[in-house]
This record gives C-alpha cells, sequence and structure tokens, in this order.
C-alpha cells in the first residue's frame, strides 16, 4: 500500500483537491514533519508540469494545481509560522518574482519558511519590474533582495533587475539571491547574484549566511 506522502503526490498529479487537503490533514495528524508534506507536494507539480508538456494537461490544469498547493499551504501554514523562533527579527529580505512571470508558489514558500525563521519580509508580489524593486529598497532599507523565476524567458530578468540596483549605486547596500525552478548556482554567478537557493529551506540557511557577511 503506498504511503499518505505517495497519496499527497498522486493527488496532485490527478488534481484531486478534496483528496489532496485530506491526505495533507491526516499526514499533519499521523506527525508528517511538514518538510516530507511539502516535498511530497512539490512532486505532485512536477508530474502536473510533465504531463503539460506532454500535451495531457493543459494551462486551466496548471491553474487547478496551483490553487490545490495553494490550499494545502493555507493548512501548512499555522504550523510553519508556529515553530518561529524570539522575537527580535534576524534582517529584512525583499521577494518577488521578476516581471513577465506570476509564478508565486515557490516564492510564497521562500517568503513562508523566511518568516519562519524570523527575517521580516517584505513580499512585493509577481511581475515586478526593476524600478519596483530599487523603490523598495530604497524604502524598506533591506539587508537582501530575493528573486524568483520559473520561466526560461524570465530568468533573464533577474539580471536586469541586478542592473537596475547597480545603476542606482544601490547594489552594495545589500545581498542578492535567486531561485526558481530553471535557475542554478551557475546562472546565479554570471548574473552578478550574491546566491542561489534551490529550495525554500536552502533559500532559509543561505539567507542567514549572507546576513552573517554583511556583519
Ligand atoms: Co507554469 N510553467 N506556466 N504555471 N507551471 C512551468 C514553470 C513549466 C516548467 C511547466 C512545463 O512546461 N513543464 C513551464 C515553463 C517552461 C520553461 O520556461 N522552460 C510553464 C509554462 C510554459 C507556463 C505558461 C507559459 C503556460 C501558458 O500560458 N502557455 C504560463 C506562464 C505565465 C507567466 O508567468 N507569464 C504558466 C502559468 C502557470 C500558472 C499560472 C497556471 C500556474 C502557477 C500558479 C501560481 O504560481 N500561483 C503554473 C504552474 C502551477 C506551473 C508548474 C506546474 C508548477 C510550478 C510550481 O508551483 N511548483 C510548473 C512545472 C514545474 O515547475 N515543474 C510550471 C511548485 C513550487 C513549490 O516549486 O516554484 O520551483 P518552485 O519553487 C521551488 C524552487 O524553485 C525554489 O524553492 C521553491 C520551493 O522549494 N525557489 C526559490 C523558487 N523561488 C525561489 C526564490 C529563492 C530561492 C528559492 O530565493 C529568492
Amino acid at each position: 500500500m503506498s504511503s499518505i506522502l505517495d497519496r499527497i503526490r498522486d493527488s496532485v498529479a490527478s488534481l484531486d483537491v478534496d483528496s489532496t487537503l485530506s491526505y495533507v490533514r491526516d499526514a499533519l495528524n499521523g506527525g508528517f514533519d511538514v518538510k516530507s508534506i511539502i516535498d511530497a507536494l512539490a512532486m505532485g507539480m512536477e508530474i502536473v508540469g510533465k504531463r503539460y508538456e506532454e500535451g495531457e494537461y493543459f494551462v486551466s490544469d496548471l491553474i487547478v494545481a496551483g490553487e490545490i498547493f495553494s490550499e494545502a499551504m493555507a493548512i501548512l501554514r499555522p504550523k510553519i509560522v508556529e515553530s518561529r523562533r524570539g522575537t527580535k527579527p534576524l534582517g529584512k529580505v525583499v521577494i518577488g518574482t521578476v516581471y513577465g512571470d506570476i509564478h508565486d508558489i515557490g516564492k510564497n514558500l521562500v517568503a513562508t519558511f523566511l518568516e519562519a525563521a524570523g527575517f521580516e519580509v517584505i513580499d512585493l508580489g509577481v511581475d515586478v519590474p526593476p524600478q519596483k524593486f530599487v523603490e523598495a529598497i530604497k524604502m524598506h532599507s533591506p539587508d537582501i533582495v530575493g528573486m524568483s523565476a520559473l520561466l526560461t524567458s524570465t530568468m533573464m530578468h533577474m539580471k536586469v533587475v541586478i542592473e537596475a540596483i547597480k545603476r542606482e549605486g544601490l547594489r552594495d547596500t545589500v545581498k542578492v539571491i535567486i531561485g526558481g525552478a530553471p535557475v542554478t548556482e551557475k546562472f546565479a554567478r554570471e548574473i552578478g547574484a550574491d546566491a542561489y537557493g534551490e529550495n525554500a529551506y536552502r533559500a532559509v540557511e543561505i539567507c542567514r549566511k549572507l546576513l552573517e557577511k554583511r556583519g
């Protein structure tokens, strides 16, 4: 018999919202940690993406998958935030999905985990133009700027944002971390970012390290 985590993955993959939410609740009540539940949800999203690529699913199915993930996160979020330690903010992060891109599930996950770890997070949302990142840096003086991109056609916009930050003379005031499915460590280096986060957990560890580097 398949485990509850397999069932979460498979119910996301088959776009079955009721079963997914019920399995997520069962897993939580059964003592599974939040990380393993999120990993199972993310694996389901991978399968949805593959089925879309293969022509089995359509954009409407991607939308449904996005809604399922968000509803599951609404169940998990209180559990994540409950684990928050201490009261003094660790540091401030401005985060957003770059312009041309409206994928926000991964970005929201990173923002939630950062908040749970004690960071103050200013979330600029999706389809964020370079100037909005620049204005947010001027307004909030963050320690870190985080960018997310899910499309190969929008990942280059991260470079445009970094250039805009440089042009305004603000590059030395912030560390830049980037992430998203098509992004790699190598790409981060090439465009002049300070770091690459392969997932939400790593992003938190890296943001902590970036703060240490700032001193
Ligand atoms: Co879109 N989509 N989509 N989509 N979508 C992908 C990305 C795709 C890979 C599917 C596929 O073909 N296999 C493909 C991109 C192909 C490419 O560019 N190479 C694709 C496409 C083509 C499109 C459209 C163009 C489809 C169309 O309209 N014809 C369109 C584009 C819209 C736009 O942005 N302009 C589109 C639209 C959508 C929806 C809006 C319907 C929906 C998103 C809903 C939403 O976000 N609210 C959607 C979805 C759901 C997907 C898939 C199926 C799932 C994405 C997801 O949420 N994954 C996706 C397939 C896939 O990724 N395999 C796909 C779960 C999430 C937890 O993972 O976002 O990767 P992820 O985040 C991870 C890490 O990447 C990392 O941590 C997260 C958690 O561990 N991370 C960071 C992310 N940001 C980070 C930032 C950091 C650090 C780490 O630091 C700041």
